[in-house]
């Protein structure tokens, strides 16, 4: 903890070679009730680089030193030097360094390094949580084969695992027992894996595409069993997929998922040994809806996929972390739209990509993909380096088309195999391998900012011509240098009067669809044979993490609702001109006007021309823009004044659809729940409709009650309690009260709960917030419990958090302040809830400011006063 303000940042451009290479661990980990020791045996070689006699440095972060050799020999000489311990003469170039440290799993509340999650022990390294468990080069560029032994209690902790192939166990005495694990591939300490608890397994096996048999395991509390068959069926899926799409195999003999319920991610990708948060595990229908089994399936595969995107072939330093995080997001994206559908999974990602990472690239805590500087590494696992790196990736995907890229990451996972690697070698490969010159992409991972594409175009009906003028600008980012411009893929269709594409020439090539790229600051391109004035279909797919203005008129953007044949393209419509209309009427007097009700319209026969054909896409049209989404819209507009504009132009949707809603509800009521993306998605639009309805009349309570109470099905039952307790209904704080009394027991589902109170849309939802940190099941050591109350609370509810009296910017920041001496990463990623402040109105701006001044004078981790510092950057 610090009360400082200087804080010590790292820079890429320091980046040094390691002076001292690992070439095996022995490490041992001995569990008791109120201690853990381990003892680590390394094998440590002077890196050939090195010409002088550099010291050795390892990490160490709270471990209590019993002793430490070196050949046999206690080290006479060595001292501290921040997280390091330093052993300034070793003499030799080779030697077996062994050290014995004490730790305390059992009262570690961080969730980094070894830590108790209820009965069990679980570890955390990424990013540099392994020098909590022993003195190490805890750097990603050190790599090692490790022999890991736990030894534990037998009855407490029957099941012993760590990375790798399991190759010795037995009686340690005393009513203990050891299981001893080896993985031969080197890895950074960072994918060090332990477990020891009182766990049941689901088994199964995998043949992989060379005919050898794998042995899956999945290893979760007794009594969730029964929760773990969608998670095994996603694994099997992610193994084929990746070995069809990728050609990337499975190495060990096994490989194993452990849940856990006390987690400060989603899961973790330790090389055999996964570890999960339960909530991206477990999937029953009667306990999960629909978007958590989707969650699953894409968590297990984006997890397994690091096998080869991060494990075999990993980062040089943190500073690369995109480099596996946004290769593999963007893999887990092409897997989900390969397993549901491929308009709704880029819809979806879209969505996140733009409401979070948008707003991240151009508030306080903006910051380049690959970062040059930071202070704590455990703040930069944002939406930039994930999001927009996949966004990235997937522009090299596209400008290199499939067949190219894929011979370029052969070519990455062959030629870099078990190294330590950098961006500029993941493009290199990308680039031998297609003969494209990508040097340009190196500014989208080096620049922070989200450029702006302007797009014009010019029929000329003579010469059948249409010319379309492309210019970026990019933006400055406060403390950047001054920005480059980008190469940006954008992929344009011309639609024709009957709403069909045209097929044009561009460069003598004729196609329906095609991708340009705009390399300078403007470009023209001139499309040939456009029989007449076309309606151009622009950034088809979002080709590219751009904010796009166009001189499309509303009738234009309508026109490309009803019949563009780019799903994406249609809700992107549908989309900005809900947005447009929105602010318009929260601008205006606070009623419908004349452009509402073509909206309605255009929004409404889209909606029923889905029917049938593509009701996923029906719901995500229907889906209007959150309340945070418009906030980043406008110009510091009253969140309640835009919470009612958006209620009126539902309304108006509900009136004109009402029996429609009304009509979906007595078809497909009943039967079994199944999980395939048809099901998926008439369940989607019926609880969608059935939102509407319970928002627009009282008198639909009574169908929801129904809904609740029939449900065979948590997305079903959780759709009418949100639709209930969110409209303000009575009836849904019986609900809700029925909901405690049944899923008490059920941690994730208990989640849910708290998640559905925190985002009502309305001021006291403040109070009851409040209330609700005095429930007796809110535990501010679990980070699920504290992402569904108050992680809600602050980025789902602007009506409640941005209350105009600041009463929710005080909750947050007390409870940023409580959280962070228990959990500085939970505390830190909570606060930069508050980095949309610039964005509000001065009197909000000046509450914000008054608690993070208030925080500023407290003593506080390095992860929280790095985020409170960046905040607050250029404020006096
Ligand atoms: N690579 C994993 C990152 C992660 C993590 C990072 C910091 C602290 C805790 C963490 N748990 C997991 C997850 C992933 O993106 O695959
Ligand atoms: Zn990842």
């Amino acid at each position: 903890m610090s009360t400082q303000a200087s804080q010590k940042a790292i820079y890429l451009k320091d980046y040094a070679k390691p002076d001292w290479l690992v070439k095996d661990v022995r490490l041992t980990i001995s569990i008791f009730d109120h201690e853990t020791i381990v003892t680590a045996s390394i094998q440590l070689v002077r890196s050939p680089h090195v010409t002088n006699d550099a010291p050795l440095r390892l990490h160490g972060v709270e471990l209590e030193l019993l002793s430490l050799q070196i050949d046999g020999e206690p080290v006479g000489h060595y001292f501290h030097e921040g997280e390091e311990l330093v052993i300034p003469d070793v003499g030799k170039d080779e030697v077996r360094l062994e050290s014995k440290v004490r730790i305390h799993p059992e009262r570690n509340t961080s969730l980094e390094g070894l830590y108790a999650s209820g009965g069990m022990l679980c570890t955390q390294c990424e990013a540099e949580g392994f020098r909590k468990i022993t003195y190490y080069p805890d750097r990603p560029d050190v790599m090692a084969c490790f022999t890991t032994t736990v030894e534990a209690d037998r009855t407490k902790y029957p099941v012993l695992l760590a990375n790798g192939n399991l190759i010795g166990e037995g009686d340690a005495g005393d009513g203990r027992h050891f299981a001893t694990w080896n993985d031969p591939f080197p890895k950074p300490s960072y994918l060090f894996a332990a477990v020891a608890g009182d766990l049941k397994c689901k088994k199964d096996t995998y043949v992989t595409m060379s005919g050898r048999s794998v042995d899956l395991r999945i290893y979760v509390e007794a009594h969730d069993l029964g929760k773990v068959d969608h998670a095994m069926a996603s694994l099997k899926k992610a193994m084929a997929w990746d070995e069809r799409v990728y050609g990337c195999e499975y190495d060990l003999d096994i490989f194993m998922i452990v849940a856990v319920s006390h987690f400060n991610m989603g899961a973790m990708e330790n090389k055999g040994l996964n570890i999960f948060n339960t909530s991206c595990i477990l999937a029953h229908p009667s306990t999960a809806t629909d978007a958590a089994f989707q969650r699953v399936e894409s968590v297990v595969a984006h997890e397994y996929f690091h096998n080869w995107s991060g494990n075999r072939v990993t980062c040089r330093d943190w500073f690369q972390l995109s480099l596996k995080e946004g290769f593999t997001v963007f893999r887990d994206q092409q897997f989900s739209a390969d397993m549901l559908s491929e308009s709704v999974q880029r819809i979806e990602d879209v969505n996140v990509l733009r409401t979070w990472q948008f707003a991240e690239d151009s508030g306080p805590l903006a910051h380049a993909v690959r970062p040059a500087s930071f202070v704590e590494i455990n703040n930069f696992y944002t939406a930039t380096v994930y999001e927009k790196g996949a966004e990235i990736v997937r522009m090299l995907h596209s400008t290199l088309g499939a067949e190219a890229f894929r011979k370029g990451t052969d070519l990455y996972f062959q030629r870099y195999d078990g190294m330590a690697v950098t961006v500029e070698d993941f493009l290199a490969s990308l680039s031998e391998a297609s003969g494209l010159e990508l040097s340009g992409f190196m500014n989208w991972y080096q620049q922070p900012g989200t450029p702006v594409i302007h797009a014009r175009g010019e029929y000329e009906p003579l010469s059948e011509r249409y010319r379309l003028l492309l210019s970026q600008e990019v933006p400055q980012i406060n403390g950047f240098p001054a920005p480059v411009c980008l190469p940006v893929p954008v992929k344009v269709g011309l639609l024709g009067r009957d709403g069909q594409d045209q097929r044009v020439s561009l460069d003598g090539a004729i196609r329906t669809t095609h991708v340009l790229m705009l390399k300078g600051a403007s470009q023209e391109f001139v499309f040939e044979g456009v029989k007449e004035r076309p309606v151009p279909s622009l950034l088809r797919d979002f080709s590219a993490p751009v904010r796009l203005t166009s001189e499309l008129s509303s009738e234009d953007r309508l026109f490309l609702l009803r019949h563009d044949s780019n799903g994406f393209n249609r809700w992107l419509m549908a989309n900005e001109l809900l947005t447009s209309e929105v602010l318009h009427i929260a601008d205006g007097g606070l009623r419908l006007v004349e452009s509402s009700r073509m909206l309605v319209g255009g929004i409404v026969d889209a909606v029923q021309g889905l029917q049938g054909k593509d009701p996923a896409l029906a719901t995500k049209i229907l889906q209007f823009p959150s309340v945070r989404q418009l906030m980043e819209a406008s110009c510091a507009a009253d969140t309640l004044r835009l919470h009612h504009a958006r209620q009126l132009l539902r309304s108006a949707v509900s009136s004109s659809l009402e029996q429609w809603f009304a009509s979906l509800f007595p078809i497909g009521g009943g039967g079994g729940y199944h999980y395939d993306a048809a099901s998926i998605a008439s369940r989607g639009l019926r609880n969608t409709a059935l939102e509407f309805l319970v928002d627009h009349a009282p008198a639909y309570a009574a169908m929801a009650v129904r809904h609740f109470n029939n449900a065979n099905n948590m997305t079903d039952q959780y759709a009418s309690l949100m639709a209930l307790v969110h409209a303000g209904r009575r009836e849904g704080e019986e609900c809700l009260a029925v909901f405690e009394r049944r899923w008490g027991h059920e941690p994730l589902v208990m989640d849910q709960w708290f998640a559905v109170q925190a985002g009502v849309p309305a001021v006291e939802t403040v109070e009851r917030v409040r209330h609700l940190l005095e429930h007796p099941a809110f535990d501010r050591c679990n980070p699920n419990r504290v992402r569904a109350l108050l992680g809600q609370f602050a980025n789902a509810n602007p009506v409640a958090f941005h209350r105009q009296d600041g009463e929710g910017y005080k909750l947050l920041s007390q409870e940023v302040a409580a959280l962070d001496a228990i959990n500085p990463q939970v505390a830190a990623r909570l606060l930069g809830s508050f980095s949309i402040w610039p964005q509000l109105d001065s009197g909000r701006q000046e509450r914000v400011l008054v608690e993070l001044r208030l925080l500023e004078c407290r003593d506080l981790s390095p992860d929280v006063r790095e985020t409170l510092t960046r905040l607050l950057a250029g404020r006096s």
